[in-house]
C-alpha cells in the first residue's frame, strides 16, 4: 500500500501589499491598498490586514475603497515586482521539496511526502518553510498541510495570515464539513449559487447529498463535487519539470487607456516582444512564427502571423517582425482606431540547439549583441525585470512625470522602485 501523501499548500498573505510594504517601511502599520493605474479601469488588487478593517478587500472599487478607508495608501501596482518576487518565494519552497507546483502568483503546491522526515516531520517542515521565507525576504506566509491538494488548500486558508495548519482525515467532521460551501478549492460564485438552489449551504451539506442529485445538476463534474466534500481528491502536484512545454510563448497587456497613437503602441509592442523573447531564452528555445493581437477599443480583435526563414529567440528579431505586422494591419482593417489591448506570442517552438541551424554563421554577425543580452539576462535574474530595458521605454516611462528610479534591495528581494520627487 502506498503512503499516505504529505501535501502542503504555501499562500503569501496580502501578497502585493506586502510587497509594497517590504520597499517602504514607512508602510509598516498602515492600511495599504495595490491597485491598477489611478485614473482608470481600477478596483483594489490587494488590501494588506490593516486595510482590511476598514471593509476593503479585492475587487473593491477604488471610489468605494477611499470613502471606507479615507486615510488609506493607495499604491499603483508594479507586476513585475510581484513576479519577481513570487519566482524567488518558489525557489525556496523548492529547497523543501522537488515536487513543486506553481498555483498561482503568490501560491505553491509542494508534494513533501518523501521530504518531511528530513525537518522532523510535516508541521516541522511548514514551519521551517515559513521562518526561512521570513529570514530570507521579510514576508510571511500562510502554509496548509493535508493528504491531499484539496485539504491542504483549505488548511492553509483556516489561520490566515502568518498561519500554519494540518487537517488530516480525522478532522473532516470536525473542522473541514462545517465550513461554508463556497470555501471549497474550486467553487465559483456559479456553483456556490446553484448548490444553495439545492438547500447546501456547509461542505459538510454537501457530502451528504446523493451523487445522482449532484451528477443531474452538474454532469461528470457532479461526482468530483462529491469526492471534494468528502476531502477525497487523488490529483498530483505537478512539478514545473513535468509539465509539458508549451506550444507557445505569449504576453498580452491592457491599456490603461484605449489609444491610438501608434508610436505609443509600438512601445508598448516592443515591451512585449522584450519579455516574449526573454520567456523564450528562459527556456532555452527559439520559435519560427510571430503572431500579434491586436483588439479594438469594441473588442473587435484582429491576429496577424508570420512564419520566419530561422527560429528566433531575440528581442530585435521579433519585434522587427511583430511592428510589421501590426504596421500592415494597421493600414488595413484596424485602420487608426483606438486599441484597448496588443498581444505578442511566438509559436513554432524548438530547442535552441534545434533550431540553430545558422548558429555557426549567424554568431560572427550576432556574437556581441548576443553576449550582450545574456549579460542582461543574468543581471535580470539577479535584481527583477525592470533595471534594465530598451532606453525607448525609458524615454517615455512614467518616470518623465516627477519621478525618479530607485534600486532597492530588501533582504535578497531587490527592484527598481519609483520615488515621487514632487
Ligand atoms: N489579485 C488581483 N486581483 C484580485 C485578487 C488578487 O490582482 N481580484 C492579486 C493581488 C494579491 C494576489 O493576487 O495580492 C494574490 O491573491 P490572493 O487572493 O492570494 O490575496 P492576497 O495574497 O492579497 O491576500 P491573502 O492574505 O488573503 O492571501
Ligand atoms: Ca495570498
Amino acid at each position: 500500500m502506498k503512503p499516505e501523501r504529505i501535501i502542503m499548500h504555501v499562500d503569501m498573505d496580502a501578497f502585493f501589499a506586502s510587497v509594497e510594504e517590504l520597499c517602504d517601511p514607512a508602510l509598516a502599520g498602515k492600511p495599504v491598498m495595490v491597485c491598477g493605474s489611478r485614473d482608470t479601469r481600477t478596483v483594489v488588487a490587494a488590501a494588506n490586514y490593516e486595510a482590511r478593517k476598514y471593509g476593503v478587500s479585492a475587487g473593491t472599487p477604488l471610489g468605494i475603497a477611499k470613502v471606507k478607508c479615507p486615510g488609506g495608501i493607495f499604491i499603483e501596482g508594479d507586476p513585475d515586482k510581484y513576479v519577481h518576487a513570487s519566482l524567488r518565494m518558489n525557489d525556496v519552497c523548492r529547497e523543501f521539496s522537488p515536487t513543486v507546483e506553481r498555483f498561482s502568483i503568490d501560491e505553491s503546491f509542494l508534494d513533501v511526502t518523501g521530504t518531511a522526515k528530513f525537518f522532523g516531520g510535516p508541521l516541522e517542515t511548514g514551519r521551517a518553510l515559513k521562518r526561512r521565507i521570513k529570514e530570507q525576504f521579510g514576508l510571511t506566509v500562510s502554509a496548509g498541510i493535508g493528504p491531499n491538494k484539496i485539504l491542504a488548500k483549505t488548511a492553509s486558508k483556516l489561520e490566515k495570515p502568518d498561519g500554519l495548519t494540518m487537517l488530516t482525515e480525522a478532522d473532516i467532521p470536525a473542522r473541514f464539513h462545517p465550513l461554508p460551501v463556497d470555501k471549497l478549492f474550486g467553487i465559483g460564485a456559479r456553483t456556490a449559487e446553484k448548490l444553495s438552489r439545492l438547500g447546501v449551504r456547509t461542505i459538510g451539506d454537501l457530502s451528504r447529498l446523493p451523487t445522482e442529485i449532484l451528477e443531474n445538476t452538474f454532469g461528470v463534474v457532479g461526482r468530483l463535487l462529491h469526492e471534494a466534500a468528502n476531502g477525497r481528491d487523488a490529483s498530483p502536484v505537478i512539478a514545473e519539470a513535468d509539465t509539458p512545454p508549451a506550444k507557445s510563448v505569449g504576453n498580452s497587456y491592457t491599456l490603461l487607456r484605449d489609444s491610438d497613437d501608434d508610436e505609443h503602441l509600438l512601445r508598448v509592442l516592443l515591451g512585449l516582444s522584450s519579455k516574449v523573447a526573454r520567456r523564450l531564452r528562459g527556456d532555452g528555445r527559439r520559435g519560427q512564427t510571430v503572431t500579434v493581437t491586436i483588439r479594438l477599443y469594441d473588442f473587435t480583435t484582429f491576429t496577424r502571423a508570420k512564419t520566419l526563414a530561422v527560429h528566433v529567440d531575440r528581442d530585435k528579431e521579433i519585434y522587427e517582425t511583430a511592428r510589421g505586422l501590426f504596421l500592415c494591419e494597421r493600414a488595413k482593417s484596424a485602420g487608426r482606431r483606438p486599441v484597448r489591448l496588443l498581444g505578442v506570442s511566438v509559436s513554432g517552438l524548438a530547442t535552441k540547439q534545434a533550431g540553430a541551424q545558422l548558429w555557426l554563421l549567424e554568431q560572427n554577425y550576432w556574437g556581441r549583441y548576443d553576449g550582450m543580452v545574456r549579460a542582461a539576462d543574468r543581471i535580470r535574474d539577479r535584481y527583477g525585470e525592470r533595471v534594465l530595458t530598451w532606453g525607448r521605454l525609458v524615454r517615455h516611462a512614467p518616470a518623465a512625470q516627477n519621478h525618479q528610479m530607485l534600486s532597492h534591495q530588501i533582504a535578497g528581494l531587490s527592484w527598481e522602485k519609483k520615488a515621487s520627487t514632487s
